[in-house]
């Protein structure tokens, strides 16, 4: 266990993982995703937020997503947890084509305990979670008392333009 973080129910947890689709079934894809993470028994899911439709954010002349975000707790380094990641990515059929561009699934790693990483492949904590309201509306059903970078996600979230943000469930 990497440190002492805990969802608002006090369950214990190593990682948090961003999930966005705007192609074909999106709740659907994130399902997929979320199931097929726990496959192998490496990754055990620990909460799961709800469902959002959000704007597309970045490139907008897209379809919109649906966001949501799992905290899981694993053995795996950040660096296997995120080789999992991009496999179930390419295992549903990811194909990219364009950056910020339309996606069947994108799992992305949001904070791993307290590790900071700066390399061409990982950034931990990733660096754009303040200025996303897609992750921070998901991220506060889970963990709104996380520290990130010295705040918390409740003090992002109020910060952040919620515009195009609505819970699906
Ligand atoms: N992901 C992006 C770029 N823009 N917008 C929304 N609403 N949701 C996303 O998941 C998203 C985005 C790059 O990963
Ligand atoms: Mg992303
Ligand atoms: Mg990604």
């Amino acid at each position: 266990m990497a440190t002492a973080n805990k969802t608002k129910e006090g369950a214990p947890f190593d990682c948090i993982i961003a999930l966005g689709s705007n192609l074909g079934d999106k709740q659907a894809n994130l399902a997929a995703a979320i199931a097929h993470l726990e496959e192998d028994g490496a990754v055990r899911v620990v909460a799961r937020s709800r469902d959002f439709a959000t704007d597309p954010w970045g490139k907008i002349d897209q379809d919109w997503f649906v966001n949501a975000c799992v905290a899981v707790a694993t053995e795996l380094s950040p660096r296997d947890l995120l080789a999992r990641c991009k496999e179930i990515e390419r295992q549903m059929g990811r194909v990219t084509i364009e950056r910020w561009g339309p996606r069947i699934i994108d799992l992305d790693l949001l904070i791993y305990g307290d590790t900071a990483l700066d390399g061409p492949d990982l950034i931990l904590p990733h660096p754009h979670i303040g200025e996303r309201a897609f992750v921070l509306a998901p991220l506060m059903d889970i963990a709104p008392d996380l520290t990130i970078k010295g705040e918390s996600v409740r003090e992002l979230y109020a910060a952040v333009d919620k515009t195009g943000i609505r819970a699906l469930n």
